[in-house]
């Protein structure tokens, strides 16, 4: 039997936990609010298991004090929460600024501040203003400036209150859900190869931008810290003992994690995703890659624009070799077969996930927990040893309510204990975990159907309570002990 280690994280280790603007806040037309693409996609038919939508979501618009009190139960030193962009600028643009929106933010700090809870504050968790989608959205690349604008906005606001900044919130689930399976808004179904290479190329420089405002105006002063969060499966080769599954498993992690983080921390796109990119582009009678180019300066610009790496992470998954297919014949396929086939299968690996592996409330969520310590190598190797934040990290339950929520007990002491092996056996730099999340909310296109919180909410009493779990003492016990050991 493997033993659980026993042992401390650091003294001042932020334990945390989430959620954002669109999964909790409601107010969806509050005091001046403008619409935001996940707005307008709720409220379109089918989008949204059971046409579930956000107007009201968790009312967390109209309870700043109860939040509060939730977190305090739960006794975390911190809180990450995002910004709707389009409640403190309706048109996105600051040619209009709604102060009630940025009242909201500032009573929320006010209240966390008094609390001692300290804000981990993402401005960008995929509520983009409608207004701006209207004119292309990320695909229009005047959003850089748009996104550095509203940044700067905030940092100025909001700033001498928050120490920690995320910029976006998984870039490649704006790109590939929102632009290229269409599954997330605004619901753009073009195939995975290609409207998202052009807005993850939109968010990178984005994101950059905005550290450099932070950097440049804000450091010195507000003495915080600022960086982008990226999400991903680990993939562990089916067959360690074949080569091609190893580099299968590699590529694909290289691919999802790296497609961001490798202009990030080393600079530029990495040589495996240029190379296989082009490749595939040409194959397919294109003249140029897919993938855009960055200039040098650009390169330049973006590289080492962070603070922090910010890592969610739920899942793993087994990864085969697969010869591509043919890639006239891929381009033949439907982009609604490309979703079926995946994101994955088209870079050639084929997914296969572990029987043994318990399931959960999402289709998509396996219990995996060696997984997560493998990733943190993985960063910790590929990026420089960078001070790592897991910025989420969390399970769900689905049907019946049950308020004794052990599973979830269950897999938090095992992920959590993989995250102290990375960091007391392996050295890799980890700084804080967030648990997602603070209560059950809007699951995306899963609508309230799955849910990841410690706190239930009950949506058939009009006063939306919030009711603790059995978890809820499980993750304050960890909290309070300061460390991890098996209860
Ligand atoms: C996070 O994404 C989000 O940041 C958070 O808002 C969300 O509530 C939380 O996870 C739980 O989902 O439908 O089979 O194509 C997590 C990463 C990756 C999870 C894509 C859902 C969809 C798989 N997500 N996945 S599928």
């Amino acid at each position: 039997m493997k033993k659980m280690l026993y042992g401390h994280f650091r003294e001042d280790f932020m334990w945390s936990t989430a959620s954002s603007a669109y999964q909790i806040e409601g107010g969806w037309r509050a005091d001046g609010k403008g619409l935001s693409i996940w707005d307008k996609f709720a409220h379109s038919p089918s989008r949204i298991l059971n046409d579930d939508v956000g107007d009201i979501a968790c009312d967390s618009y109209n309870k700043i004090e109860e939040d509060v009190a939730i977190l305090k139960q739960l006794k975390v030193s911190h809180y990450r929460f995002s910004i709707s962009w389009p409640r403190v600028l309706p048109d996105g643009t600051i040619n209009h600024i709604n102060e009630a929106g940025i009242n909201y933010y500032q009573k929320l700090l006010n209240a966390l501040l008094a609390a001692n809870i300290q804000p981990q504050v993402t401005l960008y968790h995929w509520d983009l203003p409608q207004a701006i989608e209207d004119y292309g959205g990320f695909l229009n690349d005047s959003f850089v400036k748009l996104f550095r604008d509203y940044a700067d906005l905030m940092f100025d606001r909001l700033g001498s209150k928050v120490k920690i900044w995320i910029t976006f919130n998984e870039p490649i689930m704006v790109a590939n859900h929102g632009y290229g399976f269409g599954g997330f808004a605004p619901g753009i179904n073009s195939g995975p190869d290609t409207l998202p290479y052009i807005v993850g190329h939109n968010l990178i420089k984005a994101h950059a931008e905005a550290w450099h405002v932070y950097n440049d105006k804000y450091r010195a002063k507000q003495n915080g810290k600022i960086s982008i969060t990226l999400n991903s499966d680990w993939s562990e080769p089916r067959n360690p003992y074949r080569q091609e599954d190893y580099d299968a498993a590699r590529r694909v992690v290289e691919f999802y994690l790296g497609w961001f983080a490798h202009p990030i921390f080393n600079g530029d796109y990495s040589e495996i995703v240029k190379t296989r990119i082009r490749d595939r582009s040409l194959a397919l009678h294109f003249n140029f890659s897919r993938l855009p180019e960055f200039t040098p300066e650009e390169i330049k610009r973006v590289k080492g624009t962070h603070d922090f790496f910010g890592l969610n992470h739920y899942t793993s998954s087994h990864l085969k070799n697969k010869y591509l297919l043919d890639p006239l014949l891929m381009s033949s396929f439907s982009s609604s077969l490309c979703t079926l086939l995946n994101f994955v299968l088209c870079r050639g690996v084929v997914t296969v996930s572990d029987r043994v592996w318990l399931d959960t409330g999402s289709v998509w969520l396996k219990v995996a927990p060696f997984g997560l310590r493998k990733l943190l190598n993985f960063i910790k190797e590929q990026y420089g040893n960078p001070p790592i934040i897991i910025t989420e990290n969390g399970v769900s339950e689905k049907g019946t309510v049950d308020l004794n929520d052990v599973h979830r007990n269950y897999y938090y002491e095992k992920y959590i204990n993989q995250v102290l092996k990375a960091y007391l056996l392996d050295g890799v730099d980890v700084r804080g975990y967030t648990a997602w999340s603070l209560m059950d909310n809007l699951e995306w296109a899963a609508g309230f159907s799955e849910r990841f919180g410690f706190f239930y909410v009950n949506r058939s009493d009009p006063n939306l309570p919030r009711v603790p779990k059995n978890s809820v003492n499980f993750y304050t016990k960890v909290i309070k002990s300061k460390h991890y050991s098996q209860p």
